[in-house]
């Protein structure tokens, strides 16, 4: 099958890391196809770079939908987009966070978020309360670390993303983490042998189930909301991204 992964922001550096991250816990058969947007900010790190990014994920769900993937997993922790690329694809379309909330309120009853700079935290609060996980999440973390900087992550920075989640696991009376950023995905099997609890990338566990549900013949309901967006004319750079 072919399993679509699109990173919202336009680091080419970081789309290489998360298609290798896909890639290492993928099955045997799945292809995975790395894509950006071909505008739009290098990082998400607010809220004016994560609106120009959700238009980034609609323009390559848009240009995926003439292909159609199996599966598709939206890469960026804020979920940019998302539902956008439901209504453009007829496969599942799994966005890390909501990939990561779920599965980490299966393995513990409580869950700590570590993710980039404090001023994304807000995000990811939001983000917990759309999804419905309020009564899991004990605590969302930032670290100050920019997103660009993970991509050549050095041991400090490593070492600094690990005492942000053995102080959350303390602070909050966790049992796991969930690593809020895609750029993260290379540490998550480092951090798991250090931190000795469930450490969760969003990646990896949206590949899966991106296969798990495709296996299933299980696909985005086209009933109500996410049915294709309605014909109309776009206009400017965005002239031919309309259906
Ligand atoms: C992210 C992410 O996953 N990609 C990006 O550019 N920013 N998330 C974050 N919390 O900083």
């Amino acid at each position: 099958m072919k399993l679509l992964v699109i990173n919202p922001n336009t680091s080419s550096a970081m789309t290489s890391a998360i298609a290798q991250a896909a890639r290492a816990v993928a099955a045997p058969g799945t292809e995975i196809v790395a894509v950006q947007p071909g505008f739009g900010p290098q990082s998400i790190e607010g809220h004016h770079e994560e609106a120009w990014a959700a238009a980034g994920v609609a323009e390559q769900a848009r240009l995926a939908s003439e292909w159609q993937p199996e599966a598709t997993v939206v890469a960026c922790f804020g979920d940019p987009g998302l539902e956008a690329a439901r209504e453009a694809l007829d496969g599942p379309v799994i966005g890390i966070a909501e990939a990561a909330f779920q599965a980490a309120s299966l393995l513990s009853s409580g869950f700590s978020v570590v993710t980039t700079m404090t001023r994304t935290c807000i995000m990811a609060e939001r983000l917990v309360q759309r999804y419905g996980f309020e009564h899991q999440c004990r605590g969302v973390h930032g670290t100050d670390i920019a997103v660009l900087s993970l991509e050549d992550c050095p041991p400090q920075t490593v070492a600094q993303i690990e005492a942000a989640a053995r102080e959350a696991l303390a602070r909050d009376r966790s049992g796991a983490i969930v690593l809020g950023c895609a750029g993260m995905a290379p540490l998550c099997r480092q951090l798991t042998r250090t931190l000795g609890v469930p450490v969760i990338d969003g990646v990896a566990v949206a590949v899966k189930w991106g296969e798990a549900l495709a296996a299933l013949g299980l696909t985005t309901s086209k009933h109500g909301d996410y049915a294709r967006p309605l014909p109309k004319t776009y206009t400017g750079f965005a002239q031919k991204l309309g259906w």
